[in-house]
């Protein structure tokens, strides 16, 4: 069922105003499970993209020969060391588990224990969600004691839903994203041209921002930033999904006004991320 379009009027009024005395621990304390040898990028991707949407303090874990890279890619957040990661995940606002993780196969673990311990929105997307397809984590997801948003492309969806990909491809996307609802009992942000939000209480939103130039390296990672920035301001998981998708496609749209669909690139998509904020506030 189709509920509804993804508005910038919509986002415009769940999006909070800063009260003049706020301060950043106010805004958003947020880690990043992202990045890995190779992918690094990804990483600084994300976590640039949190910060340009207002997160307060970011914390990116990854494995600690990346420091550099990402001391130097994002010099605002902090970084913490991925080896043996045992962390208390109840001081962050959010958490996203994913974009450019890599395949280690411990990953899969860790997804687990944040999912059943963990009280806040956790965002899985990217090698987070192919971890969860890989370690048959659907059933773990779906008793999940946090609220969960899922961010798959038609490929990770695919995964999960033990699929071919050509397979996933024919479904109608509406019933797509439901049934990934059904499987995982999270909320669900079915990427692509059109973007669609859907959640367990059964109502489906549809995208009305973003263009083909978002096709890039890295734009889901920006996205990933996006939503979990938002989600650790204090916004609904429903909220921090559909306003995020919203907002990263508006970015897409003004990157692509002044670059063109052909030159954009998921770097510039984070720097339109600050002016697609300040557009609708
Ligand atoms: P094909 O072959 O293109 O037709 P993967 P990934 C299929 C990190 N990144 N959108 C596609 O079909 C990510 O965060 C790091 C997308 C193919 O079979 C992940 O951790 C970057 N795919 C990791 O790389 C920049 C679609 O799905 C498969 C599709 C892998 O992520 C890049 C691709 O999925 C990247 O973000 C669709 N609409 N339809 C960095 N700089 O560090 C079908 N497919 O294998 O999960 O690859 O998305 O690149
Ligand atoms: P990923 O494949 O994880 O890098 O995610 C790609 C991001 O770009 C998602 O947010 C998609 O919705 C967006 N995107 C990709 N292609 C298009 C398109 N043709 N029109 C609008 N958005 C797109
Ligand atoms: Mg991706």
């Amino acid at each position: 069922m189709k509920d509804g379009l993804i508005t910038l009027e919509y986002v415009n009024t769940v999006i909070k105003r800063r009260d003049r005395s706020i301060h950043k621990g106010d805004c958003g304390r947020i880690l990043l499970i992202a990045g890995s040898l190779g992918m690094a990028g990804a990483a600084v991707l994300c976590g640039r993209a949190a910060l340009r949407s207002g997160a307060g303090l970011v914390q990116i874990a990854v494995p600690e020969e990346l420091f550099p890279i990402l001391q130097m890619g994002v010099p605002e957040a902090t970084c913490v060391s991925r080896k043996s990661l045992n962390l208390d995940w109840q001081r962050y606002d959010a958490i996203a588990v994913g974009p450019g993780l890599g395949e280690d196969a411990e990953h899969g673990e860790l997804i687990r224990r944040i999912a059943r311990e963990y009280e806040g929105t956790l965002v899985l997307d990217a090698d987070g969600l192919n971890q969860a397809a890989r370690n048959h984590l659907q059933e773990d997801l779906r008793k999940a004691r946090c609220s969960l948003i899922i961010s798959p492309h038609i490929g990770e969806a695919a995964r999960l839903l033990d699929m071919e990909v050509g397979q996933a491809g024919a479904w109608d996307r509406q019933e797509l994203a439901r049934l990934l609802v059904e499987k995982t009992n999270a909320i669900v942000v079915l990427k692509g041209a059109e973007t669609i939000v859907a959640t367990p209480e059964g109502t489906s939103y549809t995208n009305t921002t973003g263009n083909p130039g978002m096709a890039t390296a890295g734009s889901g990672d920006v996205l990933t930033g996006i939503i979990t920035s938002l989600s650790g301001q204090g916004l609904l998981p429903v909220d921090a999904a559909k306003a995020g998708v919203c907002l990263h496609g508006l970015a897409g749209d003004l990157g692509a006004d002044r670059l063109g669909e052909y030159g954009l690139t998921a770097g510039d998509l984070t720097v339109m991320t600050a002016l697609a904020m300040k557009k609708i506030l």
